[in-house]
């Protein structure tokens, strides 16, 4: 033992002795209790010291910004609420009231991670990228008063506890799926949906543009598939379609909220919409009817015509030129009227096609049943069992593995049995469910760093309107953000609970048709 070694040990035991007291007694702990920041900040950070200061802003207050497309994003919410003039500088020059800087974060923040002080004279966030500067300021907007959210004018003062939060994600991989073939949804309305999504530091975008009831995206070598495939919808409405420069618009749109987009063209099964557009992708030579019910497993493209990788060649090429993500999703899932081999096969192929335009695959976990995806491949874990042998093995060989279990994150399961919009297969999805499993410890032999993340997929059989979308994402969307983006070790679900009430106020003050689920307190008139 070292000379100070006794001292040192008698100073833990102190320390020890002093948070003890601080838990047990609020007025002996004081000094401890105003080290803390409310807990309010969803997800949670990785380490926060509060000062016990406060911050107001000032009507006078300037931004400045070492990145223009963050400092204005933050600007346009601060002046819409506040009613306040706000100007931001972008670039060099001394620092504004509220600075947003890419130079001195530690190293520790890495790409995405940032670091936040709130003093009573101003705030700084530091971070190595403009994606982390991005995430401080949705942790700064969390902790100003929620009026801060909204649209229109509110009265102040706009407050903010003094400290420093230092903070990065766990995972690299935190996505949100959105099904535009079940229902069709617009640019307009999957950008309105980033927006609410970027709030929870969700960082990839995943388009389901196909199935079996729709297509949706323009496709110049084979313009049927949007024209005729993309004409109805289920229940038989007039569904739609994106053309490519809407597609180019909603990428770019969620480049500005540090959001890669991850298009899927689900195969080979799921292709009903694009088999009824041609006659001759069917190996009957005969175009089914437009489909418009919720049946699943039925469709498959035909693996021993050439003609179909032509098709997907030719799909997925165009898509790759419209997308600066890394990966092109493949689909995969419920292929039932595909036999094991031909699925092999088509997999097989389809995996090398994608690799021929320079990206990664991604795939349902189905995928792993054709054996390892080649090197830089995802699959998509969905299913409501804790094993997966496949995708284990294609694991422990390199792919890396998304967790999206359907009985903890599918958004589109009911809460409870009352619950109007969703489904129920994978049984019912409370908050405290969609909480309540750890994506890097949840799947036999697939652990540490074979996770990339999570994603939260929202099935659209059922949702039909933005505000669908609304009330089944919130409140479980920013339950798997957090699992995506905190450390296990702030895993704890009455502090949760806490936190996640606190956003009901905000989602109020934006407008977000949020299920208010009864097992949180939400605040009063939110
Ligand atoms: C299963 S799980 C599907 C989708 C459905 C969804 C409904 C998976 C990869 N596919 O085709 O829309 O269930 O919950």
């Amino acid at each position: 033992m070292s000379r100070n070694g006794p001292r040192r040990l008698l100073l833990v035991v102190l320390t020890a002795l002093g948070l003890v007291c601080a838990g047990l007694s609020a007025g002996a702990g004081q000094a401890l209790a105003a080290t803390a920041f409310p807990n309010v900040v969803v997800p949670a950070p990785v380490s926060e010291t509060a000062d016990g200061t406060t911050f107001t802003l000032p009507a006078s207050a300037t931004i400045t910004s070492d990145d223009a497309n963050t400092g204005g994003y933050l600007a346009g919410v601060l002046r819409a609420s506040t009613g306040d003039a706000l100007p931001l500088t972008v670039g060099a020059g001394s620092p504004g009231t509220i600075a947003l800087s890419l130079t001195g974060a530690p190293a520790s923040v890495g790409t995405e991670g940032y670091q936040l002080t709130i003093g009573t004279g101003g705030v700084l966030i530091k971070a190595q990228q403009p994606a982390g500067l991005f995430h401080g300021v949705q942790t700064l907007l969390q902790l100003l008063p929620a009026a801060v959210m909204s649209p229109i004018v509110q009265p102040g003062p706009w407050s903010a506890p003094g400290g420093t939060i230092l903070d990065y994600p766990r995972f690299g991989y935190r996505g949100a799926m959105l099904d535009i073939a079940r229902h069709f949804f617009t640019p307009a309305q999957v950008e309105h949906y980033i927006d609410e999504l970027a709030l929870y530091k969700i960082n990839y975008l995943h388009l389901h543009l196909s199935d079996d009831q729709g297509w949706r995206i323009a496709i110049n070598s084979w313009p049927n598939l949007a024209t005729y495939g993309g004409s109805t919808e289920v229940g038989g409405g007039a569904g739609g379609y994106w053309t490519q420069a809407d597609y180019s618009a909603v990428v770019a749109y969620a480049a500005s909220r540090y959001m890669t987009v991850v298009p899927e063209i689900d195969m080979p099964g799921h292709t009903n919409a694009a088999l009824a557009s041609y006659a001759s992708l069917n190996c009957n030579g005969v175009a089914p009817a437009l489909y418009t019910g919720t049946n699943v497993g039925f469709s498959s493209l035909c693996v021993s015509l050439p003609l179909t990788y032509t098709f997907v060649d030719q799909v997925l090429g165009e898509i790759a030129a419209l997308t600066p993500g890394p990966y092109l999703h493949i689909g995969g899932d419920e292929a039932s009227s595909t036999s094991a081999s031909d699925y092999a096969t088509f997999i097989g192929k389809a995996e090398q096609i994608v690799a021929a335009h320079g990206k990664s695959v991604m795939g349902w976990h189905d995928i792993t049943n054709a054996g390892t995806p080649p090197a830089g491949a995802q699959a998509q874990f969905w299913d409501t069992t804790t094993s997966a042998p496949n995708l284990a093995t294609a694991a422990a060989n390199g792919t890396k593995v998304v967790m999206s279990p359907a009985n903890h994150a599918y958004l589109d399961m009911k809460y409870t049995r009352k619950t109007k919009l969703g489904q129920t297969w994978a049984g019912l999805v409370d908050v405290n469910t969609a909480y309540g499993w750890d994506p890097g410890n949840y799947l036999t032999g697939v652990t540490g760093s074979e996770v990339a993340g999570v994603e939260g997929p929202l099935w659209t059989e059922t949702i039909v309107t933005s505000a669908d979308i609304d009330y089944m994402a919130f409140p479980r969307l920013p339950a798997l953000a957090e699992l995506g983006w905190s450390p296990w070790s702030t895993h704890a679900q009455t502090a949760f609970d806490q936190r996640l009430g606190a956003q009901g106020p905000r989602w109020k003050a934006m407008g977000v048709n949020y299920y208010h689920s009864t097992q949180i307190t939400w605040p009063a008139g939110s």
